[in-house]
């Protein structure tokens, strides 16, 4: 893999990946409409609308490997996420086709997958079941990867993300959080392990509270070196008193199930 490229490279898991990917790929493209810090060496800044998909199939040029991050990262208007997510990932994968891009890292949500309830434990291969019109768009991703995977021979690597923070922020983040480096320890299975061809796969640490069986990237040589139970007294000592039938507490997704 010679060039990499970031969509939505200025959010905040963008610029985490950005910072802690430099070095390990010769370039480095990072994307973004909004506005971006200065290049670093070995990377190349590119402004593309993923709305925009002559600037999309640009923004594809030359490239070996895409992180796809760009899009609308929270529940959003119809319009935001038809435009933001549906489209703009839509552009980036028929680019990426066009292109003769190798692979793909699609960054998917627990949102496409929030309406299960906390009792289950769920691998990838469940049904989607979306707490949000932001969740139906990551399934929507998801779905386009695997046909072009099927269709076109793109490989794919879906990583359904759950929240990407220096530590678990709450009792519900204890389940689902993912350490900056364990993401890019994901991340990199994805662009360079040789049996990726459709990946769904859960971003997340080593979490004891984990709702998701994680077994298919375990396959693929997953080590997550970071743990939430680290940081659960802390957390629990500081969690408001919820009711355990509120709907937030019941389903995965938490408040996002209420939006
Ligand atoms: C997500 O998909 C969002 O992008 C992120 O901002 C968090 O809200 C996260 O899910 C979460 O569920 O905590």
């Amino acid at each position: 893999m010679k060039r990499i490229l970031i969509t939505g490279a200025a959010g905040d898991v963008g610029s985490r990946l950005r910072r802690l990917l430099a070095g390990q790929y010769p370039v480095l493209r990072v994307s973004d409409k909004a506005a971006l810090d200065s290049a670093n060496p070995d990377e190349e800044i590119d402004r593309t609308d993923l709305t925009d998909f002559e600037a999309v199939k640009t923004m594809c040029q030359d490239v070996d490997g895409i992180i796809h991050l760009g899009g609308f990262s929270v529940e959003g208007p119809w319009d935001v996420i038809l435009n933001s997510n549906i489209i703009g990932t839509y552009n980036v994968f028929e680019a990426a086709r066009l292109q003769g891009v190798k692979r793909i890292i699609f960054a998917s949500s627990n949102h496409a997958v929030g309406f299960y309830r906390r009792d289950e434990k769920i691998g990838g291969d469940v049904t989607v079941l979306p707490d949000t019109r932001y969740g139906v768009s990551k399934a929507f991703g998801e779905a386009l990867g695997a046909l072009y995977n099927r269709k076109h021979g793109l490989k794919m690597f879906c990583i359904r993300i759950g929240n990407v923070a220096d530590a678990p922020i709450d009792k519900r983040r204890l389940s689902i959080w993912i350490s900056p480096r364990d993401l890019v320890q994901l991340v990199r299975i994805g662009l360079d392990h040789p049996q990726i061809d459709f990946n769904i796969v859960y971003g997340a640490s080593d979490n004891a509270r984990s709702w998701w069986d994680n077994s298919a990237a375990f396959e693929l040589g997953y080590r997550p070196e970071d743990k939430s139970e680290d940081y659960a007294a802390d957390v629990l000592a500081k969690e408001p008193e919820v009711p355990e039938t509120d709907p937030t507490e019941i389903y995965q997704g938490g408040t996002f199930v209420k939006e």
